[in-house]
């Protein structure tokens, strides 16, 4: 039985990037409906060969749709979500709003897709942080092998996690800047907004400040690797934006419980499904965002021991942070939705309630 789809945020970075993977890897959907505000209304996205007119998201009937993905940011996914999920509909959201709350699981499927089931609790499956999900991908495989005692990560973030207003604010700011022979300015100044320029910078600061002096994409990270780990570990996290489009990096170390040592984590890491291993010193190979952009998997590169710890590792992670870190991720529960059995039970009551109203109005 193929499913009734929408995608809510259909004009967005990471909808744009969810509507191209769900026709890559077929995704079984009778129906696509794009919606977005109501700005955005009208408009057309085109998609196999087809032509669908973007619909506004705070207008539709959810009680037509099976799954909602959903890419509009916290605000609108605390109006949207429930009012959905309500109707029937299961919303995979790509925001925080329903990250931490205590009856929906965190889901990335090759760390805890066992908990798919729990889609009926709420019907909203959330997707976690973009920099969290390849971190939970490499620590998961490892730490059912040794147990980790601390984690320390310094990311070096794209500007597409500041959505399209990031990629465009990066793109235009290049193009304006100005090299002296020395230093860089912007004849027109740097457009404003979030003040501190991207292009030639880098930016140590993604969300707000919080009164600890960390910030709100850190305790995000930290938070939410937990959650999806299932159990607590102790990081030091410093997120930072660097002028690269799409692509997240990050630096991590790790201590372990025990020894654990480089080789055989690159065993473990090698297995691990989802990570791919990019790590040849030897020929100057290792990962970085430019090559990594449109790729589903997590690269780790510069995989070595912490030598100033007894049992550490230091290694590299890249990732496209709008399909693992988002879009991806957000497939894959659907794919995952689609083998639950409950969940299939629940469409086909679905459709016998609707086929009961048509029988009953003719
Ligand atoms: C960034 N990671 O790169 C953020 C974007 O938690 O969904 C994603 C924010 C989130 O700015």
């Amino acid at each position: 039985m193929g499913v009734r789809i929408a995608i809510g945020g259909a004009t967005g970075n990471v909808g744009r990037e969810l509507l191209r993977i769900l026709l890559e890897r077929g995704f079984p959907a009778d129906e696509l409906v794009p919606l977005a505000s109501a700005r955005s209304a009208g408009s057309v996205i085109h998609a196999a060969g087809q032509t669908l007119e973007v619909r506004d998201l705070f207008e539709h009937d959810f009680a037509g749709t099976d799954i909602l993905f959903l890419s509009a940011g916290a605000e609108v996914s605390r109006r949207i979500s429930p009012k959905a999920a309500a109707a029937g509909c299961v919303v995979i959201d790509n925001s925080s709003a329903f990250r931490l709350a205590g009856d929906v699981p965190l889901i990335v499927p090759e760390v805890n897709g066992d908990r798919i089931g729990e889609w009926q609790k709420r019907r909203i499956l959330p997707v976690g942080n973009c920099a969290a999900i390849p971190l939970a991908m490499v620590l998961a495989p490892l730490a059912r092998e040794v147990a980790l005692r601390r984690v320390v990560m310094s990311t070096y973030q794209s500007v597409s996690g500041a959505g399209r207003a990031g990629l465009e604010k990066l793109a235009r700011q290049s193009r304006s800047a100005r090299y002296d022979g020395r230093s860089m300015s912007w004849p027109d100044g740097w457009g404003g907004g979030e003040a501190a320029p991207l292009a030639f910078n880098v930016v140590p600061r993604i969300g707000a400040f919080l009164e600890d002096g960390s910030t709100g994409e850190e305790e995000k990270v930290v938070a939410e690797t937990a959650r999806m780990l299932g159990f607590d570990v102790r990081m030091a996290v410093t997120c930072v934006r660097v002028p690269v489009m799409v692509g997240h990096s990050a630096s991590v170390n790790i201590e372990f419980a025990s020894a654990l040592g480089a080789a055989r984590a690159r065993e473990i890491l090698a297995a691990a499904p989802g990570v791919a291993l990019l790590d040849e010193p030897d020929k100057d190979r290792f990962a970085m965002p430019l090559f990594v952009e449109g790729r589903d998997e997590v690269f780790v590169s510069r995989l070595r021991d912490d030598v100033s710890l007894d049992s550490g590792l230091s290694l590299w992670i890249v990732s496209d942070n709008l399909r693992k870190g988002a879009a991806l991720n957000a497939v894959q529960i659907g794919e995952a939705l689609l083998d639950d059995a409950a969940f299939r039970a629940h469409l086909a009551r679905r459709r016998s309630s609707v086929l009961r109203l048509v029988s009953q109005a003719a």
